[in-house]
């Protein structure tokens, strides 16, 4: 397994739309096992492919705490089939986007049909935490970040306050 560097906003590369996967084979795992080294390095509970700058319809999610025992879910080519009108509010957080936070809402639960670690099709309900992060990873694979669903001054700030950040850390590489 590899670290890989999580991209951050605003990185072009975040705003591309995924590919689809043709089979899960084993350049795909090897990708997959990449993304939970990644997510779990820097506490995440999800990453999107295109987090580490691959462009293709898959994502990790481990929900689990700390003194839990791990439990890894892998999604290739996600789509939803059908989500409750309900919504749950929870406070944001992308590994995109570091130490920013917000308030989203989104449905409480969905169906999602997807191909697993083993190329096997899986039709699955997530609620909660868990549907809030599939949607939220779902939307990495468009190119969508949370602060999009913000209001335009809120997101302004955030991304100026980001490419601040950025160009302190180039200064210091270079
Ligand atoms: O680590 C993460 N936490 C989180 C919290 C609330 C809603 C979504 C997330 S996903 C995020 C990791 C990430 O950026 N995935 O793309
Ligand atoms: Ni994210």
């Amino acid at each position: 397994m590899t670290l890989r560097k999580i991209l951050i906003e605003p990185d072009p590369v975040l705003r591309q739309i995924s590919k689809p996967v043709i089979q899960v084979g084993d350049k795909e795992r090897k990708i997959m096992d990449d993304m939970l080294e990644t997510m779990y390095k820097a506490n995440g509970i999800g990453l999107a492919a295109i987090q580490i700058g691959i462009p293709k319809r898959i994502i990790v999610i481990d929900i689990s705490k700390k003194e839990e025992k791990k439990n890894p879910i892998y999604f290739v080519n996600p789509v939803i089939k059908n989500k409750k009108k309900e919504l749950l509010t929870y406070e944001e957080g992308c590994l995109s986007v570091p130490n920013q936070f917000a308030e989203i809402d989104r449905p409480i639960e969905c169906e999602v049909e997807y191909l697993d670690y083993n190329n096997k099709k899986k039709n699955s309900k997530f609620s909660g935490l868990l549907a809030t992060c599939i949607q939220h990873e779902m939307d990495h694979l468009e190119g969508i970040l949370f602060i999009d669903y913000l209001s335009k001054l809120k997101k302004t700030m955030i991304i100026k306050k980001l490419s601040k950040q950025k160009d302190k850390v180039d200064r210091i590489v270079v």
